[in-house]
């Protein structure tokens, strides 16, 4: 797949919500070579809904601005259709945030439908092997509404993040152990991207040392599991807007793991179970991962304490209840 001098063929990556605050920071590690590699050539292919339009038209105009040397070329459209035209890789961004007077169920049912129409898209045009990360919320429940409605893809190709929630859980880790975050390895998400979600640390090293040993219970299940879960409220009281720029990072890091393997390190993926530590078959749920060869591995087998149990039972209690809210969403 190389064109000579190193460089591969050129790859199209769509991208929903493209206008918005995860895509304007997001869009530039794609362009940059931080998710795919520095030798590999990218056309981006920017999905918004037509209000959002004159907002892509600005953020395209940027990107050309930046003369990045890996773009090919950039399409920007209202159309899922030419959006996701032969899509290698998706970031499926877009979606309505939730705003104060909105509960869970209700974001649920707004966010919902939009899912449908864009997992139907991708069915009829996508390229049979696209790879497809759900970021917009609720994305565990949204990733099962996409999938349900693109049946010729692989199950194992629609995925959530909750790679936001793991580098959350290292990054007070870090701080905590007084070490850089590169020190800090193996520590995943268990359930949902919602603040049931479990960080475990029982297989996670901090240079080298066994995390349950360099950190006590107390502070493991209470403020770091509080403080991780919660994090995305401290933010928006702090900067008055979500996470933007820690999330477009970590959909950075759960793709490019993806794409360009995550060197025997566990990671955070949600994906459609195949009955994984006793998680209803498709549910979208956070496991520990492997990637490898373009692959996502689940690693199987790992132990599981009564309090991992406890949330594990937790987190797919709160899914298949929004599962049963967008039953009439699924095609079945
Ligand atoms: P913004 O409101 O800034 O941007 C969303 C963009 O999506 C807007 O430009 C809007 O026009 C566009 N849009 C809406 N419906 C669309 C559709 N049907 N097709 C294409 N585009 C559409 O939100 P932003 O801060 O970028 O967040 C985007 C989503 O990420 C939200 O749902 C948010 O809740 C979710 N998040 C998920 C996280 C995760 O860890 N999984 C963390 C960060 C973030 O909260």
């Amino acid at each position: 797949m190389s064109e000579g001098n190193g460089m591969k063929k050129s790859i199209r990556v769509a991208v929903t919500g493209a206008a918005g605050n995860i895509g304007y920071a997001l869009l530039w590690r794609i362009a940059s070579g931080d998710c795919f590699g520095t030798n590999q050539p990218v056309t981006l292919q920017l999905l918004e809904i037509p209000p959002g339009m004159q907002r892509l038209d600005g953020v395209i105009m940027e990107l050309k601005d930046s003369a990045f040397p890996l773009v090919h070329g950039i399409v920007g459209t209202d159309e899922p259709n030419i959006a996701f035209k032969e899509a290698d890789a998706i970031f499926l961004v877009g979606s309505r945030p939730r705003t104060k007077d909105m509960d869970r169920s209700d974001l649920v049912a707004a966010n919902g439908p939009i899912f449908v129409g864009q997992g139907k898209a991708i069915d009829a045009v996508a390229s049979p092997n696209v790879k497809v990360i759900t970021v917009g919320n609720p994305c565990n429940t949204n990733a099962l509404i996409a999938c349900a409605n693109a049946p010729s893809i692989p199950s194992r190709q629609f995925t959530a993040m909750t790679r936001l929630d793991q580098n959350r859980a290292v990054g007070q880790m870090a701080e905590r152990a007084g070490v850089s975050a590169s020190k800090i390895h193996d520590v995943f998400i268990w359930g949902n991207h919602a603040n049931t979600m479990y960080p475990d640390p029982r297989f996670g090293t901090v240079d080298g040392k066994i995390a349950t040993d360099v950190f006590d219970r107390e502070w493991l299940q209470g403020p770091f599991l509080d403080t991780v879960a919660t994090r995305g409220k401290a933010i928006i009281v702090a900067r008055g807007a979500s996470s933007a720029a820690s999330a477009a990072s970590a959909a950075t890091d759960h793709m490019r793991d993806w794409w360009q393997g995550s060197n025997g390190r566990i990671v955070s993926m949600a994906l459609p179970s195949e009955g994984w530590y006793g998680v209803p078959e498709g549910l979208v749920f956070s496991f520990p991962c492997r990637c490898e060869n373009g692959d996502v591995i689940v690693v199987e087998g790992l132990p599981v304490d009564s309090f991992a149990q406890s949330k594990i039972d937790e987190n797919v209690a709160v899914l298949l209840e929004e599962r049963d809210a967008v039953s009439e969403l699924l095609g079945n």
